[in-house]
């Protein structure tokens, strides 16, 4: 699979291209709809939030409402402009305008905003969601919440996923815990008052992955090394952590054996559903680490490039938090990652064919003779 997100955020659309994907698979455009005004309608969202519809079309690789194998495309409208029309000379610390100033040299720093804008996350949450709906009829099921927003943190997340679904839609900062919903709804509110933005921790969990996902003959087909590069490219994440949060150290770290249902598996799960690059059945859980967002009411110190005097950092229009928002961005994020292993290992022709393929693969047997079968 090939994902392309163009568009830049004060321009027409944002446009989506998945190459590689099956054929025959029936798109549900209203789960769509419903995951990007998950991403547009949380709280500590900013005046854009309310000028934007995020109404998208899929313009191609699709017929009578499934799949071909062509080239998907998607269009996410954009309907606001650009706040600021002057030319502006002042980086914001933390945001891309000074770096990109360096490497492509146009005097302007707004033009690098428009590519360096959490805008394009939009196109991200519309094919997510596709991949998202795609992995279910595996019985792949992806959520994501919030787990820490500014200096709150979550206490209790409930096992069952259903549960966990439901609490974390109840919230309006998509974290499950009700009151740490509360304390964060007024760690915001405090920030928005003070000039301040806030950072904080998203958790993704994918249950029932099949074992056997990623791989490790070239160090970038490892699982944990694509998860990595897609995280990473999710504009404030700077940093991930796959399994339990707590590094604990020595023998009480590894996942220990058991046998449930006629095969292999794990007593608990610290190393969170990869090993070696390599999912291994139980639930993939990745914890990402979300920078506060470097455009703040609050002027910081900088510089003008124009004359190199002293100057303060611009306030243009911005979200308080984009914390919440980004938990949406990161299910997709794994949807497109798994979504990827899944094809690779079962191919990406026909969906019924490779649901079959699938299905057939059954539990592997140990097999005694093929040493002396091959010769060994
Ligand atoms: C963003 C700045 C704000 C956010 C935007 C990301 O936009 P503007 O500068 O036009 O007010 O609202 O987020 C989105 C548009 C979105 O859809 O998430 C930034 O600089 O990253």
């Amino acid at each position: 699979m090939r994902l392309t997100i163009s568009g830049d955020s004060h321009g027409k659309y944002i446009v989506v291209v998945l190459e590689g994907f099956p054929a025959g698979f029936r798109v549900n455009e209203q789960k769509v709809a419903r995951d990007l005004e998950r991403r547009r309608n949380c709280f500590g969202r900013g005046q854009r939030m309310k000028l934007e519809a995020d109404e998208f079309e899929v313009v191609s690789g699709v017929w009578k409402g499934v799949t071909t194998g062509a080239p998907i495309t998607i269009l996410v409208q954009n309907k606001a402009g650009n706040p600021v029309k002057e030319v502006r000379s002042v980086p914001r610390p933390g945001h891309v305008d000074y770096a990109a100033w360096m490497r492509y040299r146009l005097p302007d720093l707004n033009v690098y905003v428009e590519r360096a804008s959490a805008r394009w996350t939009v196109g991200l949450v519309a094919v997510g969601s596709l991949l998202k709906d795609f992995l279910e009829q595996f019985g792949i099921r992806i959520v994501g919440f919030v787990t820490a927003l500014g200096r709150v943190e979550l206490r209790e997340v409930p096992t069952d996923f259903d549960e966990l679904v439901r609490r974390r839609d109840e919230s309006p900062v998509l974290c499950p815990d009700p009151k740490a919903t509360e304390e964060m709804v007024r760690e915001v509110e405090e920030a928005r008052n003070r000039g301040d933005t806030l950072g904080g921790k998203v958790r993704v969990i994918a249950r029932n992955v099949p074992a056997g996902l990623g791989g490790y003959s070239n160090f970038f087909e490892k699982l944990d090394s694509k998860i990595g590069a897609m995280f990473l490219a999710i504009p404030a994440v700077k940093g991930i952590l796959i399994g339990e949060e707590e590094l604990s150290y020595g023998l009480s770290y590894l996942d220990e054996f058991c046998v449930e249902d006629g095969r292999a598996r794990r007593k608990t799960n610290r190393l969170g559903g990869i090993e070696g690059g390599i999912s291994n059945g139980e639930d993939i859980v990745v914890n990402v680490f979300v920078k506060p967002i470097p455009t703040t009411g609050t002027p910081l110190q900088s510089v003008d490039l124009r004359t190199l005097e002293p100057a303060e950092s611009p306030y243009v229009r911005s979200d308080v938090t984009a914390v919440p928002p980004a938990s949406v961005v990161c299910e997709a994020a794994l949807a497109v990652v798994l979504a990827d292993a899944l094809l690779e290992r079962y191919g990406n022709d026909n969906f019924e064919d490779l649901k079959r393929r699938f299905q057939d693969e059954g539990v592997p047997r140990w097999d005694d003779g093929f040493w002396e079968e091959h010769g060994g």
